[in-house]
């Protein structure tokens, strides 16, 4: 363990949530397989109290593209610091449809069948973004390209790797890990790591 992680420095450690030392590298966290998708075949679908529609690879690309230097914090008690990815603001992406007011919550979808569920609220923040580049290189099938969903003020699991659809809910549901003990909203400093429920 010694050689993975240290404990951060003074000037850091107020960024680094309690419970959680910094890893060195940036680790993969994945249940299941790995999905292995073609930019070209990518799709994410919106459903449920939104427009429906498909979101191609060509569409992301033709949307604003942003740098964004965020911090990455696992539950499993690793953190990482000012990870530069590239990529469409969730601000950006939500221009291209439209919302019914009712919607209160939203199901993330990845392709082979994670889930993770979030409020309007959380999702809908100007620091939020879909991924698509990680330190300047198309993100690798490993961490979650060829898009994946970024919330930097909650834990990395509200993060669908290969994200796949956004499902906009008139009430929280729980997803994958949130119906296996896990909170329902996970934010790192308050550690909101288990349910109490
Ligand atoms: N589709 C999918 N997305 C996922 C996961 C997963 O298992 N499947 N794991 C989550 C967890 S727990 C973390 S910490 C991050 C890990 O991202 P990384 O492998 O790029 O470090 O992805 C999140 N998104
Ligand atoms: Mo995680």
């Amino acid at each position: 363990m010694g050689k993975f992680f240290h404990k951060p420095s003074d000037e850091l450690r107020d960024r680094v949530p309690p419970g959680q030392h910094l890893a060195t590298g940036f680790p993969v966290l994945t249940y299941g397989a790995t999905q292995h998708i073609e930019p070209e075949s990518w799709q994410l679908q919106i459903s449920g109290l939104a427009q429906p529609q498909v979101i191609t690879w060509h569409d992301l690309m033709a949307m604003p593209q942003s740098s964004f230097t965020a911090d990455f914090h696992c539950v499993t008690t690793w953190s990482k610091l000012d990870v530069q990815w590239q990529g469409v603001k969730i601000t950006d992406l939500f221009q291209h449809f439209t919302i019914e007011p009712t919607a209160s919550h939203v199901m993330q979808h990845a392709t082979g069948g994670y889930t993770t569920n979030i409020s309007m609220e959380d999702l809908l923040r100007a620091e939020n973004f879909l991924a698509h580049k990680l330190d300047n290189q198309p993100i690798s099938a490993d961490h979650g390209g060829p898009v994946r969903l970024i919330v930097p003020h909650l834990y990395a699991w509200k993060g669908a790797k290969w994200i796949s659809g956004l499902e906009f809910l008139p009430k929280m549901e729980l997803g994958f890990w949130e119906r296996n003990g896990y909170h329902h909203r996970g934010e790192p400093f308050a550690e909101e790591r288990y349910s109490d429920r």
